[in-house]
């Protein structure tokens, strides 16, 4: 039976062998809940990248170009990192090239794995179907806080957990905790997280609905891979 692991903040990845499995990446707050959002609403591929510089340079190709730094849009930049900035206009075949505090570095460490998917709670339950189908070892790939462990990926890696119990193993401590966490917060996640330093932080800048939004399951179908330097 394949098993599902978590590994809290890319600054443990170092610990984790992702050969031969699939690596789930997730910045629940807000990255990889933007990045569903803009390809569940037409944009047709997403470069993640590192560096603000790299990042403004994709415009020359006819790029989209997206920025947050500290929760906030980068100066000069089309767009920041709220999902609602993907839902308010048509990007139908838009190409976005996106660089975020955390969400973007988790996906390029994440790239030693067979495959990188993006996860969300508002792709939850298509991330769960396509590694279920895949067959192969999981890894949570939390995007955390500048290193530091976060409570809202880890609640992602407790509700991808859930769904895929029975077929596959939750038979190590990080996902045994994941998963008892997401049980805890199920009833009211919003709740849950109200103390947490991510949604205190987005509070700090007026950004409640966003949060409200990203803890949503199962809006969209889609599931971002990563093909080269592309999810697509
Ligand atoms: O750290 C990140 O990648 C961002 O998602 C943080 S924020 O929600 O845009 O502040």
């Amino acid at each position: 039976m394949p098993s599902i692991d978590v590994c809290f903040s890319p600054a443990l990845l170092p610990l984790y062998d992702l050969t031969g499995k699939i690596a789930v990446a997730v910045d629940v707050l807000r990255a990889t809940s933007s990045m569903v959002t803009a390809l569940a609403n037409g944009v047709t591929h997403i470069a993640p990248v590192s560096e603000l510089e790299a990042c403004l340079a994709y415009r020359n190709q006819g790029y989209l170009v997206a920025a947050e730094r500290d929760g906030i849009k980068a100066d000069g930049f089309d767009l920041g990192n709220s999902p609602f900035h993907y839902l308010d206009d048509d990007y139908t075949g838009r190409l976005l090239a996106i660089t975020t505090t955390n969400g973007t570095q988790a996906i390029r460490q994440s790239r030693t794995a067979d495959e990188v998917l993006i996860g969300a709670f508002l792709n939850v339950g298509a991330v769960a179907e396509y590694v279920r189908r895949a067959g192969k070892d999981v890894v949570v790939v939390c995007a955390g806080w500048k290193g530091l462990f976060n409570l809202e990926d880890t609640l992602f890696a407790g509700a991808l957990a859930e769904r895929l119990q029975g077929d596959f193993a939750l038979n190590n401590d990080a996902t045994l905790a994941a998963f008892h966490l997401y049980q805890a917060a199920k009833p009211d996640m919003l709740g849950f997280l109200s103390k947490s330093s991510h949604v205190q932080r987005l509070e700090r800048l007026h950004i409640l609905k966003d949060t409200e939004f990203c803890l949503q399951e199962d809006t969209y179908t889609v599931v971002p891979v990563l093909k080269g330097d592309f999810l697509v």
